[in-house]
């Protein structure tokens, strides 16, 4: 399997994040993306390669022109009102406030519109990083629509926490979605995405939530006591012509292989169902027992399974790289899920 990696993702670092009442190093490092490289050759899993820069029109294919303009210029802005740092909103609309579908004009009431959460920030960079995350996305698109039984697209910064016009969970573009519209507009008929990220793709959701072209099924802590909370539940299984093809699986803290695993198999055989032509996987390995930020107990050999399984689906197959922060074993674990993947369409 090809993978697709560009050293540009370290011109995103957000450096703290607030965690639980204390301001730590944010558990979004650059390192992490070097420790699954670092995996993908030690373990020869197959070439690695630079993705070509794609046009910005593929980005715009799910994202706000206006979200995109807004990623691209803020900091410049935030400069210019005379601040130091990084660009950090702090306060959204709450429920007591009506909502509202127009950007405001202030620098700070825009921020607050176009997020959601302050898990990480926008450096002077941190455009052009996740322009290439998504750039990286795209590259193993191309090689998949064009034949290829699977790819891995190494993105950082994630993506499936950003929507049609917001970022937040550390995601600024979505990374997965851009690849599944890419499919879609090259000719796939029905595109699946499976979400076994610890945290439920709040932005993918919302993106195709009233669309049955794009299947999607996530796995995730239950949005009752983990992130991104208020969306992900059970009850929400698409809207309109979409009706029916947005499926959640929300699990309980403290959630172990056996119980995951049968979510897992339920949401399988719905792709399979589904008659979904090619499947991208939003991979999160934040599911690991010794993850900083997360409540799931799954074992590094518990993800080799998983890449099987996700091969027998027999499906055209886009890995796309999301969450994970037990840096030690992040590399074992996203390349099991890989090499399995491997194993089981050998
Ligand atoms: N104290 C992804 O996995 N909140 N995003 C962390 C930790 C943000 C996760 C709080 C979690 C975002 C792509
Ligand atoms: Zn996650």
């Amino acid at each position: 399997m090809k993978t697709f990696y560009t050293s540009d993702h370290h011109l995103h670092h957000s450096g703290m994040e607030l965690s639980f009442g204390k301001i730590v190093e944010t558990f979004e490092m650059p390192t992490r993306a070097e420790i699954v490289l670092a995996r993908v050759r030690e373990v020869g899993l197959g070439p690695v390669e630079t993705p070509a820069e794609f046009d910005i029109a593929l980005i715009k294919r799910i994202h706000d022109t206006g979200y995109v303009d807004f990623l691209r210029s803020v900091f410049d802005e935030w400069r210019a009102a005379g601040r130091d740092g990084e660009v950090w909103p702090y306060s959204w609309r709450h429920r007591s406030m009506p909502p509202i579908d127009t950007p405001p004009s202030g620098l700070d009431a825009r921020l607050s519109y176009y997020s959601f959460d302050m898990a990480g920030s926008i450096t002077e960079t941190t455009w052009r990083a996740a322009k290439r995350a998504s750039d990286t996305a795209l590259a193993g698109a191309e090689i998949v629509r064009n034949g290829a039984r699977s790819a891995f697209s190494l993105c950082r910064p994630p993506g499936h926490h950003a929507g049609r016009d917001f970022f937040g969970g550390y995601c600024y573009l979505n990374n997965a979605a851009i690849a599944a519209q890419y499919f879609r507009d090259q000719g796939a008929g029905r595109v699946a995405i499976l979400d076994i990220d610890y945290h439920h793709g709040n932005g993918t959701q919302e993106i195709f939530y009233d669309r049955d072209d794009v299947l999607l099924a996530s796995l995730h802590g239950d949005p009752d006591f983990e992130f991104p909370f208020h969306l992900g539940y059970a009850r929400e299984t698409g809207s309109g012509a979409g009706t029916g093809y947005n499926l959640n699986y929300p699990l309980p803290s403290g959630t172990d292989w056996p119980r995951w695993r049968n979510a897992f198999e339920d949401a399988c055989a719905r792709i399979a169902a589904y008659g979904a032509d090619t499947l991208v996987v939003s991979l999160g390995v934040d599911t690991f027992k010794d993850d900083p930020i997360s409540q799931f107990r799954l074992e590094s050999a518990h993800f080799v399974t998983i890449g099987e399984r996700i091969a027998a689906l027999g499906l055209p197959t886009l890995f796309v790289m999301e969450g994970g922060y037990a840096v030690e074993l992040l590399g074992v674990n996203a390349v099991n899920v890989l090499s399995g993947f491997e194993r089981g369409s050998a």
